[in-house]
């Protein structure tokens, strides 16, 4: 049986606002547990990363210097952590299942995974998460992981993060529907492969996440799959700290995890569920749901 390891990762660093640093108790309080185990999968919960709180850390966490990033270097301090266990776990032959946080410790997974296979990825996410310190409009990491990971920068905190790392190649972005001047540029310029909404309503949900898996699993063994919450329209996830409306439906949300199942997902991230915006837990019960129809749960 497929053993997957939970790994939480208790972090607001990256995110402007508190509250998602709750997001490991409550997805497992959703039942995650009990969700995984009738997908299938066996599920262990290595607990959480040790993470200190943000003002303990700075107390001036609200007005940071213009074109730096806000806590970086409790970021990068968290991702290099997580990164070794996701390595850790891969080696050992499971399936890394990580709990955020907001989306900054995707620096993590995504580094962990390289580090220990050869694997594409698909984000699924409102954004684009390409931006850098530089052209942030936000200051948040949370905003920047993947500009992170693919060795866009500066990131001087984050040198070690984009290598080894996944190939560009084999990265989608899936549901866009909020992307800054910048990001867009990049994805111009990189020709990173990326589907905002209007593609989904175009081809439908099946098609766009099928052509999103032959080119994430091209020439490599398998996927990492990034879910952020707010992928899904914020009437199905309210729990999150940046909702766009024009989101996927529940069901587009089944259907493209039920997809990336038949392909078999080798590592895993659920993040940016915010407790304290969610309407009783709902989002991360939606998380928990989800995470088990990635890990191929089946009505028959
Ligand atoms: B999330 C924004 N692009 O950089 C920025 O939720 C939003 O991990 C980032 O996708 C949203 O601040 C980050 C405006
Ligand atoms: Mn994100
Ligand atoms: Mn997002
Ligand atoms: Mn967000």
């Amino acid at each position: 049986m497929q053993t997957v390891r939970i790994i939480g990762a208790p972090t607001d660093y990256g995110a402007n606002r508190r509250g998602v640093d709750m997001g490991p108790s409550a997805i497992r309080y959703a039942g995650l547990a009990d969700q995984l185990s009738s997908a299938g999968v066996d599920p262990v919960d290595g607990g959480d990363l040790s993470v200190p709180r943000a003002e303990e850390r700075d107390p001036d966490r609200e007005a940071p210097p213009a074109g730096t990033a806000k806590f970086l270097r409790e970021s990068a301090d968290v991702c290099s952590r997580l990164a070794d266990d996701v390595a850790e776990s891969l080696a050992a032959g499971d399936t890394p299942l990580v709990l955020g946080g907001d989306h900054s410790i995707g620096i993590g997974s995504l580094n962990g995974a390289a580090r220990a296979a050869d694997l594409g990825a698909i984000w699924f996410d409102a954004h684009a998460d390409l931006n850098t310190p530089e052209t942030s409009p936000s200051g948040n990491v949370h905003g920047m992981p993947l500009a992170a990971a693919l060795g866009y920068g500066p990131f001087a905190e984050l040198d070690w993060a984009h290598a080894p790392r996944f190939r560009e190649e084999n990265l989608v972005l899936v549901g866009l529907r909020s992307v800054d001047p910048a990001e867009r540029e990049l994805i111009a310029d990189r020709g990173i492969s990326a589907y905002t909404m209007s593609d989904i309503d175009d081809r439908g949900i099946t098609a766009v996440v099928e052509e999103a898996i032959e080119t994430a699993t091209d020439g490599v063994d398998g996927i990492h799959v990034s879910l952020d919450l707010d992928w899904l329209d914020p009437t199905e996830a309210p729990g999150v700290g940046t909702p766009v409306r024009g989101g996927v439906t529940y069901r587009e949300a089944h259907s493209a995890m039920e997809q990336v199942a038949d392909v078999g997902v080798r590592s895993m991230e659920l993040v940016e569920v915010n407790p304290t915006l969610d309407s009783h837990n709902g989002t991360a019960e939606l998380a928990t749901e989800l995470a088990a129809s990635a890990f191929g749960k089946r009505v028959l």
